[in-house]
């Protein structure tokens, strides 16, 4: 496969160049692209170093899929380009995710929506995929109506410039800011711009995404998404309201049998899902699974991801890894 990887030294695109070689992925041309001025730089793939590509020499060498994690814009204007010499383009921005003719996956949720005709895939937002990973067996089971979460999200989830802010502070040192306030020792309740309805984008994303990945627009979503001072990856404290009731031991088998989830859930032994402990790692961690017992029909539950990883790059690959294996890749689109 000829792969070009669209925002090689972000740090989404280091990390799907990473996953890419760690589950030996059938690459047989490596295009690392990134803006004009890393053109010509390099980036180490499996030991060996590539040079970057331009955005135009990447298009005509037409690979057979694009991995992109490049910002909205480009992703509006270049994976188009992409498609249109027949690369199928899983793109990492918010550029596509709400389109109607596009599809937005988590394999373990929906890959069966796939086809060969679909050429711009849309890789959902990292808060919203480590939430409908847990939540997807559990609507199966119990049908839910309603989710309350709330987000604990890295400063990876930002960037360089965020993890760089955090670290200086923590240094002492005065440099360039991510955030409009300190980071570390605080916790700011705001991740994106806020909408006229008082709500950000990312708790708008995690409303409208769910929806549309778990193909129920019934499902009631609310969320408050906060930023926070760690690095290892994004918490959710969620509740749930289900049609039907449940038994929590049942939950909890449920979800350990349930494909991308680990449960860590031993309070006698103080064992619960941590950043620190996701941290590369491609699983969703579940703990904290309790009755509220404040209403009927409804769950507590803490969920733990590492938001580079299963929240992006390798939900990413492993969309690439679905499309190979049923054959999707490379197939023309009908005219
Ligand atoms: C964040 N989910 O955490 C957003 C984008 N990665 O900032």
């Amino acid at each position: 496969m000829k792969v070009a990887v669209v925002g090689a030294t972000g740090l989404v695109g280091t990390k799907m160049l990473q996953v890419l070689a760690e589950r030996n992925f059938p690459v047989t041309e490596l295009i690392p692209v990134a803006s004009a001025k890393s053109v010509g730089k390099e980036i180490t793939y499996k030991g060996k170093q590539f040079k970057i590509v331009s955005m135009d020499e990447a298009i005509s060498k037409k690979p057979d899929i694009a991995l992109f994690s490049a910002g909205g814009s480009t992703s509006l204007n270049d994976a188009p380009r992409f498609a249109e010499v027949g690369t199928t383009v899983v793109d990492n921005s918010s550029a596509w995710r709400m389109d109607p003719t596009k599809k937005l996956v988590v394999p373990e949720v929906n890959a069966d929506v796939l086809t060969a005709e679909d050429k711009i895939i849309a890789n959902p937002n990292c808060s919203t995929i480590q939430m409908v990973v847990a939540l997807k067996p559990l609507h199966d089971a119990y049908h839910i109506k309603r989710i309350v979460v709330s987000t604990y999200q890295s400063v990876t989830g930002t960037g360089v410039k965020a993890v760089d802010q955090l670290m200086n502070e923590r240094a002492g040192i005065d440099g360039p800011k991510a955030y409009p306030y300190k980071i570390d020792l605080n916790v700011i309740p705001q991740i994106d711009v806020f909408g006229d309805n008082g709500y950000t984008k990312e708790e708008m994303k995690m409303i409208k995404e769910t929806q549309k990945i778990m193909g129920d627009d019934s499902i009631r979503v609310t969320a408050t998404t906060v930023r926070i001072p760690v690095m290892g990856g994004h918490s959710e404290s969620v509740n749930i309201e289900f049609e039907r009731d449940f038994d929590v031991e049942e939950v909890k088998t449920l979800l350990a049998k349930s494909p991308g989830v680990i449960v860590t859930d031993d309070i006698a032994n103080l064992k619960y899902p941590m950043p620190l402990d996701a941290h590369e790692k491609d699983e969703v961690f579940v703990g904290r699974i309790r009755r509220d017992e404040t209403q009927p029909n409804t769950l507590n539950c803490w969920i733990v991801s590492d938001n580079l990883r299963k929240g992006a790059a390798t939900n990413a690959v492993q969309i690439a890894e679905y499309l190979v294996a049923k054959h999707l890749i490379g197939v023309p689109a009908e005219a």
